[in-house]
């Protein structure tokens, strides 16, 4: 971490129970003017599942200045004839201050502000396979020393309940998930944990 970034990242990944392969991917890239981070999760589990989400993650590196809801449209595109996969994208803009935030399917996102104020996304239904979709936009202006955290449907709902997110560092969040989560784990996991300081 050079402390030239404005975006700490700390990220939890954990195969399913016995898999070598983590059908979860994600990507994230900090330019002079933007954070962007996906996280894809390709339907089923195993090597097909990694093809769908790595072709997700190959569209967000080729397009980093796009807004939120063009990248999801250029991976739904993609997508077509593939497997199937849940996608979240999450944009923070530093020139007009405001982060967006989508998800197809169950990528979950929550923001936390300085004041430990927590705010959990209702991601849109469905999956991301080339097909024409609807989806909403979460957007919001962006506050010093906020911290977001996004995560695929293996994390539970109980693990959820717990108060990891709670730390400030983003390092101590994913280590504060590892303690307090289930070893065993019945789908692909992973949790990404990002602040912005200024
Ligand atoms: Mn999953």
């Amino acid at each position: 971490m050079s402390n030239q970034t404005k975006v700490q990242v700390a990220v939890y990944q954990k195969p399913k129970k016995g898999n070598t392969c983590c059908g979860d991917s994600y990507y994230y890239i900090e330019t002079e003017n933007a954070f962007v981070c996906a996280l894809a999760d390709g339907l089923g589990s195993g090597v097909y599942a990694k093809e769908s989400s790595d072709v997700v993650i190959n569209i967000i590196k080729e397009n980093v200045h796009d807004h939120v809801e063009e990248l999801v449209k250029k991976c739904n595109v993609e997508l077509f004839g593939k497997r199937g996969v849940v996608l979240g994208i999450f944009k923070i803009d530093y020139i007009v201050r405001n982060y967006s935030f989508s998800s197809i399917g169950n990528i979950g996102f929550i923001s936390i502000t300085k004041d430990k104020k927590k705010k959990r996304n209702i991601p849109n239904s469905g999956y991301l396979s080339g097909f024409r979709k609807k989806f909403k936009i979460l957007q919001e202006n962006l506050e010093a020393q906020m911290n977001f955290v996004m995560f695929t449907d293996g994390v539970t709902n109980c693990e959820l309940s717990s108060n990891f997110y709670i730390h400030s560092d983003v390092d101590d969040i994913t280590k504060s998930f590892e303690v307090q989560s289930d070893s065993k784990r019945d789908d692909d996991t992973t949790l990404i944990a990002m602040r912005y300081e200024e």
